[in-house]
């Protein structure tokens, strides 16, 4: 009898696990994950998720959902891991950026640049390295389900376009909560200040900071353009992002669910990393298009240069992890 088709989960256990559990009806129990983003429905980590949960409703036949609280209605990113941490809500989707100081191993993919390519990002994330990294949530109560793409961050301000190193000096630039992106931006000659996303726009807007930095699909979702017309492709960063759910409630879950919910996310980040990709040209011809410059001719060489003390500062204590990290071809 089949009961109803798993796709890719090809275990025998998987199956009479799930006809075990349509059999014994008290031992099923509805599970409404409520999962945090700070972008909008219609960005590829939003829509992502949106599939996730798609794919958990029809493969439990309605019993597991996802509800996305998306556009920042939950907070910030940190806050957002905060109430993963306690078990008050379920699932986030956030940077890794915010996750170096929960687990600081997730600074190795932190450094500025780091990664040589989105290629070497993806087989240091999807390797050895990246699932081991993934374990080590545990300590911090979250249960790492899997790595998505965010492209490379990028500067954007609204004093003047940055064609050249010196350009950066004295701008005060928004940065996420980590203290690696403080001190790189101070490397760099600017004045780095960390502001929670979700207060963002306003800081630019109201001249608390002169600029940020960030991938072309948040500067243009975000609208941050308005606030800070110039963006000049210096890709210091090269940030993965991840999901993550709370152990708390994880350790409540029955092994089919958990084995559900891993097998969903799976499938979730392929769907995010097909989106991604369009997405990032797009975003970018879109800014372009509404006439904002984008300086794409920047020598990188004296901002590699100046960050590398950042790099062996934060980068001293996971040493190994970074040389492994680097190792892989
Ligand atoms: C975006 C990222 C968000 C958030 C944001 C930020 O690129 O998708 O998760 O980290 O940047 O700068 O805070």
């Amino acid at each position: 009898m089949t009961i109803f088709s798993l796709p890719g989960v090809r275990h025998t256990l998987a199956a009479s696990l799930v006809a075990g559990s349509m059999l014994s009806a008290p031992a099923v129990h509805a599970l409404d994950i409520k999962s945090s983003d700070v972008h909008p429905m219609g960005y590829p980590t939003t829509d992502a998720i949106e599939h996730m949960g798609n794919l958990l409703n029809s493969w439990t036949s309605g019993r597991m959902n996802i509800k996305i609280f998306h556009s920042m209605q939950l907070g910030g990113e940190k806050e957002a891991l905060e109430q993963v941490q306690v078990g008050a809500l379920e699932m986030t989707r956030v940077s890794v950026g915010v996750v170096g100081p929960i687990v600081g191993e997730f600074d190795a993919f932190n450094l500025p640049y780091f990664f040589k390519s989105v290629e070497h990002m993806h087989k240091v994330v999807d390797g050895e390295i990246g699932t081991e990294l993934l374990n080590k949530l545990e300590k911090g109560g979250l249960i790492g389900l899997g790595y998505m793409d965010a492209g490379s961050r990028s500067f954007y301000n609204n004093v003047r376009p940055v064609k050249s190193f010196e350009d950066l000096k004295g701008m005060k630039i928004r940065v996420m909560q980590n203290p690696i992106f403080i001190e790189m931006v101070n490397s760099m000659g600017g004045n780095g200040l960390p502001i929670s996303f979700s207060e963002l726009y306003t800081s630019l807007q109201t001249g608390v900071v002169d600029g940020a930095e960030n991938n072309p699909p948040s500067y243009e979702s975000g609208k941050h353009y308005e606030v800070a017309k110039y963006y000049t492709l210096t890709e210091h960063l090269m940030v993965p992002e991840i999901f993550v759910f709370s152990k708390k409630v994880w350790d409540t879950l029955s092994p089919l669910d958990q084995q559900l919910i891993r097998k969903a996310s799976v499938l979730a980040v392929e769907k995010q990393r097909e989106l991604w990709a369009a997405r990032e040209q797009r975003s970018l011809a879109a800014v372009k298009a509404l006439g904002y410059e984008v300086v794409t001719d920047i020598d990188k060489e004296p901002f590699i240069k100046a960050t590398e003390p950042v790099r062996m500062k934060f980068g001293e204590k996971y040493a190994d992890l970074i040389k492994r990290a680097a190792a892989v071809k």
